[in-house]
């Protein structure tokens, strides 16, 4: 029974993909809007999922969205559930493009940031 766990334990770390070996962190898995998704109803906010858990400690994570003006359209506030960071927007967004930034804490402690665009019903 023993060494049947022992095999199983080696068989999952061969079939990890090399590229989740080399960098542990967290990378982005799931974000709502999409990266690069065109949307037709106003986004109410921007949730990030992310393959492990966050660490979060004070303002360690922080989810940013401004319009092509550059005009923050988020409120301040990042909340963090595990592996999920999300952070609400104002009301009455007006069409375009608008830019998600990120910068959280993963659970190995390291700082993953990035940014993407998203676009509501049209270009900008
Ligand atoms: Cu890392």
């Amino acid at each position: 029974m023993k060494r049947m766990l022992v095999a199983l334990l080696l068989i999952t770390t061969f079939v990890a993909p090399p590229e989740q070996q080399a960098s542990a962190h967290a990378s982005l898995a799931i974000a709502t809007p999409g990266v690069g998704k065109v949307i037709h109803m106003s986004p109410k906010n921007v949730r990030l999922t992310f393959d492990e858990n966050l660490i979060s400690l004070g303002k360690s994570n922080q989810i940013k969205v401004t319009n092509s003006k550059g005009k923050q359209v988020s409120l301040p506030t990042t909340t963090v559930r595990g592996a999920t960071a999300s952070v609400k927007l104002i009301t009455g967004l007006e069409y375009g493009t608008y830019v998600v930034t990120y910068r959280v804490v993963s659970a190995d402690g390291h700082i993953v940031s990035s940014k993407y665009k998203f676009y509501y019903r049209k270009k900008s």
